[in-house]
């Protein structure tokens, strides 16, 4: 019998690096039966807390992540919500920024930890990195003070850190510590201790049940400038049928060209009611449309500030604000609102 008192926490199995093998004829790394990986982590016995788990029927590598794959994780939480203290999502690194930020928006008012984990290498491999990120994920969604999750949020722990999700970006396929988040601070840090910034950690409203949104609209884009991109280029993107928003990565503090063409083809665009949020491709800082004369014109445009957020947060941004048909009169005003803490106000 288990004490009744012990976190219970459930792991969904998605796929990733983690639980990979290498193709017997290809030597290519291809995910694998998710029993096979619990057998790799025998101290997972050894933990404070109960832990149960779910498979994707079907893992995948997360190069393969899809709209349907977020909803089915959604799915999986939402009907295991009242029976478990947290959740640890098992996932590949490669898309793991996007999903962390598209279930921070599925999951509105959480108030139970969902940390998306994985590994740069196989659990199997000698060197592997996947134990630890594991074993702390696990640990810190048992994390509990006064009977309630100290984690309450979409979060991703990788290499001794736990991160907002949507915060989030890959910056290595080499390093273990493949993650960063430029804009925001590290929730946990985990050294000889857990190192838990209170300060910086996210609460829902009180008192609000969970909602679901499963509705996102795939008629998005992320158009990065350079310099030499052509007219040509950027109506013929504008001019995708259909397309109902666009992320535009722009330089520095959200600057672009300021070609006559450049700005009438986002004029049309915008007049067409496609909705353009302004990004920086910059890792870090935030854009700031007016600073200089370069973004000027944007702002006058009506361009949708994305501030501070990561290109990964607002596109699945945009694709859950589309699916909640939010009316054109407040989108951007919703959209320049931090929902659940991925940008700076
Ligand atoms: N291709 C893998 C994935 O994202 C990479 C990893 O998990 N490290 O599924």
């Amino acid at each position: 019998m288990k004490p009744i008192n012990k976190p219970n926490i459930l792991l969904i199995y998605t796929g990733g690096t983690i639980g990979m093998v290498k193709d017997a004829d290809t030597g290519a790394l291809k995910a694998f039966n998710f029993k096979k990986l619990i057998k790799g982590i025998p101290e997972l016995k050894l933990l404070d807390c109960t832990i149960q788990s779910i498979s994707f029927d079907q893992p995948i590598d997360s190069s393969n992540m899809e709209v349907q794959n977020w909803v089915q994780m959604a799915n999986i939480i939402e009907q295991h919500y009242h029976n478990y203290d947290g959740f640890v999502v098992l996932h590949g690194s490669d898309t793991m920024s996007y999903s962390a930020s598209a279930l921070s928006f599925m999951l509105e008012n959480l108030t139970k930890p969902v940390i998306f984990t994985g590994s740069q290498l196989p659990i199997g491999d000698l060197r592997t990195d996947a134990k630890e990120n594991l074993i702390t994920a696990i640990q810190i969604a048992a994390l509990q003070q006064k009977g309630k999750p100290v984690v309450q949020e979409v979060c991703l722990y990788f290499e001794y850190k736990l991160y907002r999700g949507n915060r989030t970006t890959k910056i290595s396929a080499e390093h273990f510590n493949a993650f960063i988040s430029p804009n925001f601070p590290e929730l946990v840090e985990s050294g000889v201790h857990l190192n838990i910034n209170y300060d910086a950690l996210f609460s829902s409203p009180k008192n609000k049940t969970l909602i679901v949104n499963k509705n996102f609209d795939t008629n998005v884009l992320v158009i990065k400038l350079f310099p030499g991109i052509t007219r040509a280029v950027l109506a013929s993107l504008l001019a995708i049928p259909n397309l109902k928003g666009v992320v535009l990565e722009t330089y520095g503090a959200g600057n672009a060209p300021m070609h006559n063409w450049f700005i009438e083809e986002l004029e049309l665009a915008t007049k067409k009611g496609l909705h353009i949020i302004n990004v920086t491709q910059c890792s870090g800082g935030s854009v700031m449309m007016g600073t200089y004369e370069t973004s000027t014109k944007l702002k006058e445009l009506g361009l949708i500030s994305g501030k501070d957020i990561t290109t990964e947060a607002a596109i699945t941004k945009l694709m859950y604000l589309l699916g909640q048909n939010v009316a054109p009169t407040v989108f951007k005003t919703i959209f320049e609102t931090s929902l659940r803490g991925e940008m700076n106000e």
